[in-house]
């Protein structure tokens, strides 16, 4: 009792002494100190830290902020993961880059338009002389033509990954290649020593597998990394670097460099097909601009 009527008093007495008013306002001034000292403690760390500026954490849209963009931009960050699979030649591959729906849908349009695939031919060359070069089967189809727009989708897609304008691209060529059909080793880009002048040359070259293929079929680069260039070379072997097929990846090639002459390295063909069937859309990108 004693001890109780003692720590009362005390109280009261300090109560008393500083004025009802003034304990109000200490108590006050405890609880906001308190409650705002904990919110800051509590913030996600993510809020405080610099965000991390590397390449490897560039891949997810959330870690952007949309910047303002100018009239021809986008208010929004894609991200298209991609591989470097080779500097010589400067090759990329991109899985995912179409749906499996889509690729199904291109080859329904292309299977009833099929013909067999035609070669631009060197002087000298004939269509008889030049007979088991290329032995798939193909047709060609711009993105206008394509109702669905599906190809819209596609071809806006590879523009932004390249940054080269769709009008610089070829229609696409949409290839089937059954078991035993290939394309022996070749460039894309036109030498004029050997085919005469050009209106204008192919830098890049974008294929979109659009289906798997279960043996065979790569896409091979035998000049890779500067392999087997010694002039030995047969163009209907499947050597180098070599590309499997798998649905809706793509693979992007330059056949120049930078200075706009032919990069040797970019030699590639297709293996032949030993097990399944092989589809591809092929875009080839130009230095100018296309006719539509
Ligand atoms: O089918 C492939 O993998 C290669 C196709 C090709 O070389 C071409 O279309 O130029």
């Amino acid at each position: 009792m004693k001890s109780k009527s003692k720590l009362g008093g005390g109280l009261w007495s300090f109560g008393t002494k500083l004025g009802l008013p003034a304990v109000f306002l200490l108590c006050s001034f405890f609880f906001l100190a308190g409650f705002f000292g904990s919110m800051l403690l509590s913030q996600d760390e993510s809020d405080v830290r610099p965000r991390p500026r590397s390449l490897e954490s560039v891949n997810e849209e959330k870690d952007f902020d949309p910047m303002p963009h100018g009239e021809t931009g986008k208010d929004s960050v894609m991200s298209v993961p991609f591989q470097v699979l080779s500097w010589k030649p400067r090759a990329l591959y991109f899985p995912n880059f179409a749906t499996a729906e889509q690729c199904q849908s291109i080859i329904k349009m292309a299977k009833v338009h099929l013909a067999p695939s035609t070669l631009a031919l060197r002087k000298g060359e004939t269509e008889d002389n030049t007979q088991g070069i290329r032995t798939s089967s193909g047709m060609f189809i711009s993105a206008s033509e394509d109702k669905s727009g599906i190809l819209d989708l596609i071809e806006e897609k590879i523009a932004r990954a390249t940054m080269i304008p769709r009008t610089h691209g070829e229609a696409f060529n949409v290839l089937r290649y059954e078991v035993g059909q290939k394309y022996n080793s070749h460039y894309d880009a036109f030498n004029p020593t050997e085919y005469g002048p050009q209106k204008s040359h192919r830098i890049a070259s974008f294929l979109l597998y659009l289906s798997d293929v279960e043996q065979g079929g790569e896409t091979m680069f035998p000049f890779e990394n500067r392999l087997n260039m010694n002039g030995n070379y047969d163009y209907q072997k499947c050597i180098g670097l070599k590309v499997k097929p798998r649905r809706g990846d793509g693979l992007l090639f330059y056949s120049l460099f930078p200075n706009g002459t032919i990069d040797p390295t970019s030699l590639h063909g297709s293996c032949p097909v030993i097990t399944g069937e092989k589809w591809v859309a092929t875009k080839w990108i130009r230095d100018e601009e296309q006719d539509e």
